[in-house]
């Protein structure tokens, strides 16, 4: 395999810029970019010069080798720690190609670990994950799958599978009138307590687990002047949209992230829907019913001292009465009173937004699934074990049940990765004994 190389801190000056380099080749990279310093030494910093062709020195900085197998990629990796120099960071990028590196695509170190071994497919996809969480609810999440939480269980789970698969074979082997009927009992309880139960517990995380990756969309409607652009602010945090007391104001649509009970949330404020002579503020009408139908959740606004901005023509998920500052005239239990001014009911708001949004009741949060491609999976295993247990009985096709419940397991192994699932299946059943 090619030895790759690849700036590993973002673009931009910095403190400090990585290169990084992985393969073969590596040392022999740094034998000539170092002239020949002492070779280094695995798993130690040292301070390094690194040069030039014409000798000159680029920049010296501190040098970590990473020896194969024991490094990111699991091949041979080489960090070189410089200074945080845009120019000279390229320029010594340059000089390693110079040396026989190819550039590295993006993202290229990470499946080489998996090729290697040293991660499975899930955490691959944890590594972007934890890079790429915007919240850190969803950073700690992604790191649990890290850290091979996520692997384990199903790992457990293809255990389990495997234990039926060879109960339901060992059957194959005997005269059907010759099975005892417990054992089909014994099976079934089984694939239901350790398979079943565990897999539906475990996929109604994904509403949750996915939201945290991939955020959710609020919308804010309501007539002109009620106090959405106020309401956008206060949850923001900050002053983001002009408020003002002249009806109209709000044009365009205008977004803000926040996050909610550690879900990330993109918060839409929108012109006030009223028939207006104004072209423009048309067009604003028109992208606030737009916003309206894209979002996840639809949080109309009222203003409590005007009864003509009380009746909802849109499907909202929620209902807020607003300016409960000035006055509080009760109009109905659908609406959560607030003041988008002095922040009372603001709290409840964000409770109820994360309930909507799949929040799960306090206490240790356990490992979720929360990727769409993870969901897909798991919901494919719970229905290759299920199709196997209708048919598991004594006048059945038990064949059938163990190429059912072989389906399943391969549906697992896609999550991790695993391909050949004869040739583990074989080497898992090399270990059971028949009868006994
Ligand atoms: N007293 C009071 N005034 C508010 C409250 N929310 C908004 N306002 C005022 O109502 C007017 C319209 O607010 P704005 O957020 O621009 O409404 P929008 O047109 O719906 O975006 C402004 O003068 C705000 O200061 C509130 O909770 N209490
Ligand atoms: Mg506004």
């Amino acid at each position: 395999m090619s030895t790759i190389a690849a700036i590993a801190t973002p673009a931009g000056r910095g403190g400090v810029g990585i290169i990084r380099i992985s393969g073969t080749a590596a040392l022999e990279i740094i034998e000539k970019l170092t002239r020949s310093e002492n070779r280094p030494t695995p798993g130690e910093a040292r301070l390094s010069h690194w040069h030039d062709a014409d000798g000159s020195l680029i920049d010296a900085g501190i040098l970590i080798y990473f020896q194969a197998p024991n490094s990111y990629t699991g091949d041979d990796v080489i960090e070189l720690q410089a200074h945080g120099s845009p120019v000279l960071l390229r320029a010594l990028l340059n000089r390693v190609f110079e040396l026989g590196a190819i550039p590295a695509k993006p993202g290229e170190f990470t499946p080489r670990a998996v090729e290697n071994g040293r991660i499975d497919l899930a955490q691959a996809e944890a590594v972007i994950a934890c890079i790429d969480a915007t919240t850190l609810r969803a950073a700690k999440q992604a790191q649990r799958h890290l850290q091979g939480e996520f692997g384990s269980k199903i790992e457990a789970l293809m255990y389990q599978l495997t234990g039926a698969v060879a109960h339901v074979e060992a059957c194959l082997d005997f005269p059907e009138e010759e099975v005892p009927a417990f054992l089909f009992d014994t099976i079934r309880r089984d694939v239901a307590r350790e398979l079943i139960e565990p897999l539906k517990q475990w996929l109604s995380t994904a509403p949750l687990g996915e939201r945290l990756f991939d955020g959710a969309t609020v919308a804010i409607i309501g007539a002109p002047n009620v106090g959405k652009s106020s309401l956008l602010n206060a949850l923001a945090g900050r002053d983001r949209a002009i408020v003002s007391d002249v009806p109209g104001t709000t044009r365009d649509v205008l977004e803000v992230d926040f996050e909610v009970h550690g879900i990330p949330v993109r918060l839409a404020d929108t012109a006030g829907m009223r028939i207006s002579e104004d072209l423009i503020e048309q067009e604003g009408v028109r992208r606030a019913r737009v916003t309206a139908g894209d979002a996840d959740i639809v949080l109309f606004i009222a203003d409590a001292g005007r009864s003509d901005t009380w009746p909802c023509d849109y499907a909202a998920d929620i209902k807020l009465m607003n300016k409960t500052d000035l006055m509080h005239e009760h109009v109905g239990d659908d609406f959560l009173y607030i003041s988008a001014k002095d922040g009372s009911g603001l709290e409840q708001l964000r409770d109820c937004l994360g309930e909507l949004l799949g929040e799960v009741a306090a206490g240790e949060e356990g490992v979720m699934v929360t990727r769409a491609r993870h969901r897909l999976a798991l919901q494919s295993t719970l229905e290759h074990i299920e199709n196997g247990l209708k048919m598991l009985g004594p006048e059945e096709h038990l064949d059938l049940v163990a190429l059912e419940w072989r389906r399943a397991w391969t549906s697992l192994g896609e999550v991790l990765g695993i391909g050949d699932v004869e040739l583990i299946l074989d080497r898992v059943f090399s270990e059971f004994c028949i009868g006994k």
